[in-house]
């Protein structure tokens, strides 16, 4: 093939972390911060006594280790430790319409936003509120309202669990539970697949897990960029011997080799470690085949007499296995290979791995549950796990690595549009009210309702709802169709510019800076993806006096709403020990939940499995077969790709800290669609083609998008692009019936070249 020079796209050759890690740390410092603050506040990150790192949900050695470095941990910090302003004076000069211009990029490195604002139609600018009136306006409207179910309350993963249950807790005695959330986009799948499966819906590993494992196999997350910490762990596994299975459509440089910043002796000689022992680049949608033909190789030894299955815990605590096992004998090997783009004699490799193997951990993310057959992927990996009792044994488990640092905290607290009777009786009895029955909203239920002029006002906390959602032509609509938006968040976003009749951006404290309440100075509380829960306290000065705390804000939106709220909630405000006490009264599992966060590190929340307590149906783990193999079968026509959206390296979701994706070798720009050389071919195309990619969904083909196609190191029949920029190519409804989860990693495409 011609090999042309694209301008922003050359080979990067180092391994991940190293000193391009601490070069990027540096300038994502300089363009950020005032240098002389910076390494006092990178060095408070995940301390017993500092905040928790807002980069993401994996855990920290007890809390109490020395500094860890972290290129993505320091580029969360910096930018929203920034010494850049969104003033009045700002919003003063620069219109809606002319903003609506500009880049997810641009708009958020304007900086913090710092007064209450709201949009005024006559001047198409956000002018001044104060935080009274604002109040008032939001209440009024919300009491103005037909029936509360007309509401729509978002959450996104950062928010504390305080914020996030007093926020579940004003809704519900409101009189609703849409609670869409951007758990709904991520996780949803594990959250309904795995009670289904094994009892609860989290991961059942712990980081000294880690310390016993004799096989890691990690499927659909890339640690290098996402869980950057995880790459310590995974670096003293690789170096241990243990052996690291990857399957991964792209060759992403972490998972191949990474030098650890910590390392003296790696960074004086330029050396790293490999990290994947094998590197499967499963075709985009094909995990569940690969784990099928993995799991069949297993069944057929054990059918041919070998000792590879834990038969005692199969007989104890499982259910369902030898239907399970006959439809992996009845599944067809040639299926199997040509849904997972694997051959048999490799996924019989990684049956020998497994079986050789005392204790096992499957690390996942989002390859796995974005999908439409999401649940099932996710169920799939805890029924290979349980063909050898790999829970509730060191070294063994399942570990979904979650995405906001707080999501999973949030879930717990409440954050849910299903109704728990046992949690409702524990509402009543904390605090006099009785939420509603009935289901409410998810994320993609939420916008309908929004397109349908179903819901007139939206709630956010935090997050960039419009723009994380899949459609983004119809969520634009579902904006501009809403009476009133209220956006509690740190940072301009484009959901602030999509407006209906009024919108007001309420700015808040982040969790580097200081919450000081009526009693003093104030902590909150976090979970982590293994169930940890600790405190977090800001010690920065807040960006300007003006801003507000989430719970404070929460707070006074809740009393403009609800005068005769039976909820104490200046009391609560005052002193989150109180919210603490309420939340632990509402769930008991957070006994003694104040005495408990004193500690360094905190606690750990009970998870059944791994005292193999199984809180299913059956009172037993549930093998649950997947029967088929690909996803959408009807899609699979020899001309359509498979197109799974990606993070960059210098992006957290919607947004995005630099137009470089390091590893990728993709610098200055994001218009890129990477694709294998061999599609290039059999597509007519030369690396560096500008292509339109169309949805091949039926109906739907309408959507498109144009990008540069460039030769990249993936798998055949999947090509990749970023996220957000191609959401519109998935249909709102184009998603895992189950869970509701979008199906964001596997959208089926035409490719066309331009002209
Ligand atoms: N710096 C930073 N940290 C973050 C975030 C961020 O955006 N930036 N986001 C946070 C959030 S909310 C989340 S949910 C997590 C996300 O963390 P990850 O789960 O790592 O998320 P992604 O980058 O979306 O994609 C993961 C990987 O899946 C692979 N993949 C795509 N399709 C498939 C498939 O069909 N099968 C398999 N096996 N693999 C596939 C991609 O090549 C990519 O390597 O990270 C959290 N942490
Ligand atoms: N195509 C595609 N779409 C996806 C995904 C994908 O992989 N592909 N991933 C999905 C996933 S996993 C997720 S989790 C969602 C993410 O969806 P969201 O959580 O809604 O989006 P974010 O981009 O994380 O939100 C960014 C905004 O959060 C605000 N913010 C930052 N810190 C704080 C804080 O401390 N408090 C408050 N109140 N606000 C704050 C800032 O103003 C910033 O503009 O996107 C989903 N969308
Ligand atoms: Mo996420």
């Amino acid at each position: 093939m011609e090999k042309r020079d694209v301008p922003g796209v050359h080979r990067y050759d180092a391994p991940a972390g190293g000193w391009g890690a601490l070069r990027a740390t540096a300038r994502a410092v300089a363009e950020q911060m005032h240098i002389a603050e910076a390494p006092l506040l990178l060095l408070r990150t995940n301390k017993p006594d500092g905040f928790d790192c807002p980069g993401c949900a994996w855990p920290d050695k007890e809390h109490t280790s020395t500094f860890q470095f972290c290129e993505n941990g320091a580029k969360a910090v910096t930018w929203e430790a920034t010494k850049k302003r969104v003033t009045p004076e700002f919003f003063a000069s620069h219109t809606v319409t002319a903003l609506l211009q500009q880049s997810d990029y641009e708009l958020e490195d304007h900086g913090r936003i710092t007064h209450p604002m709201a949009y005024d139609p006559a001047s198409d600018t956000y002018v001044l509120l104060e935080w009274d009136a604002a109040f008032a306006r939001i209440g009024g409207v919300l009491r103005g309202l037909p029936a509360p179910d007309m509401a729509e309350f978002y959450t996104s993963g950062r928010a504390s669990n305080e914020a996030a249950f007093l926020f579940n807790i004003f809704a519900r005695e409101y009189g609703t539970n849409n609670f869409p959330d951007c758990s709904n986009m991520c996780h949803e799948a594990t959250s309904v697949g795995l009670p289904q499966a094994i009892g609860i819906g989290k991961g059942t590993v712990s980081l000294e897990d880690f310390d016993h494992c004799d096989l890691i196999i990690a499927m659909g997350h890339n640690p290098g960029t996402n869980h950057p910490r995880m790459m310590g762990t995974l670096h003293e596994c690789a170096r241990r011997g243990v052996p690291i299975i990857v399957f991964n459509p792209l060759k992403e440089r972490a998972l191949e080799r990474f030098a650890d910043p910590q390392n003296p002796i790696e960074m004086a000689s330029f050396s790293a470690t490999p990290i994947a022992s094998t590197y499967y680049q499963v075709k985009v949608g094909g995990d569940a085949a690969a784990l099928k033909g993995i799991m069949k190789a297993v069944i057929a030894r054990a059918d041919s007499g070998e000792d590879v299955l834990d038969r005692d815990f199969i007989a104890v605590h499982t259910n369902g296995f030898d239907a399970f096992a006959e439809d992996l004998r009845q599944t067809q090997w040639e299926a199997i290979e040509a849904a997972s783009g694997l051959t048999r004699s490799a996924l019989d490799r990684v049956a020998g791995a497994y079986i050789r193997s005392n204790a096992t951990i499957v690390s996942y993310g989002m390859g796995i549950t974005q999908h439409e057959k999401g649940t099932q992927n996710v169920q799939q990996i805890a029924a290979l796990l349980l063909l050898r009792g790999n829970y509730g044994k060191p070294g063994a488990g399942i570990c979904p690595l979650r995405g906001h640092s707080n999501v999973q905290g949030n879930r717990t607290v409440g954050i849910t549009e299903k109704p728990n009777p046992v949690m409702f009786a524990n509402v009543e009895k904390a605090f006099g009210f009785r939420p509603p029955p009935h289901h409410g909203h998810d994320a993609v239920n939420a916008m309908k309702a929004m397109v349908d002029g179903k819901a007139k006002v939206l709630v956010c906390l935090g997050g960039n709802f419009s723009i994380a959602l899949p459609d983004t032509d119809l969520s634009y609509q579902g904006m501009r169709n809403l009476d009133l938006a209220v956006h509690l968040n740190t940072k301009l976003n484009r959901s602030h510019l999509l407006i209906g009749k009024e919108s007001i951006i309420l700015p808040v404290l982040g969790r580097t800076e200081r919450d000081m309440q009526a009693t003093g100075a104030q902590s909150v509380t976090v979970e982590d993806s293994m169930s940890m829960v600790h405190a977090s306290r800001g010690k920065l000065g807040p960006v300007s006096e003006y801003l507000r705390s989430e719970p404070a804000i929460i707070a006074g939106i809740a009393m403009a709403t609800l005068p005769s709220s039976k909820v104490d909630w200046l009391g609560l405000i005052a002193d989150y020990d109180l919210i603490r006490d309420k939340i632990e009264a509402v769930y008991p599992d957070f006994k003694d939940y104040n005495a408990r966060i004193r500690h360094p590190g905190g606690f750990r929340l009970p998870l059944g499995p791994t005292e193999r307590v199984w809180h299913t149906k059956s009172g037993k783990a549930e093998f649950i077969p997947f029967i088929g193999l690909a996803e959408d079968p009807a899609l699979t026509e020899a001309d359509v790709l498979k197109l799974t959206t990606l993070r960059s390296h210098d992006q957290y979701n919607t947004t995005v800290y630099g137009l470089d994706d390091r590893y990728r070798g993709v610098f200055g720009r994001r218009d890129v669609l990477f694709i294998s050389e061999q599609d290039l071919a059999v597509q007519n195309l030369t690396h560096g083609d500008v292509v339109e990619i169309a949805s091949a969904i039926p109906g739907q083909e309408h959507r498109c998008i144009r990008l540069t196609a460039i030769a990249h190191d993936i798998a055949p029949g999947s090509i990749g692009a970023y996220y957000p920029e191609a959401n519109n190519l998935c249909p709102l409804t184009y998603q895992d019936p189950q869970s509701g989860t979008p199906s964001y990693k596997s959208l089926p495409v035409r490719l066309r070249k331009v002209a």
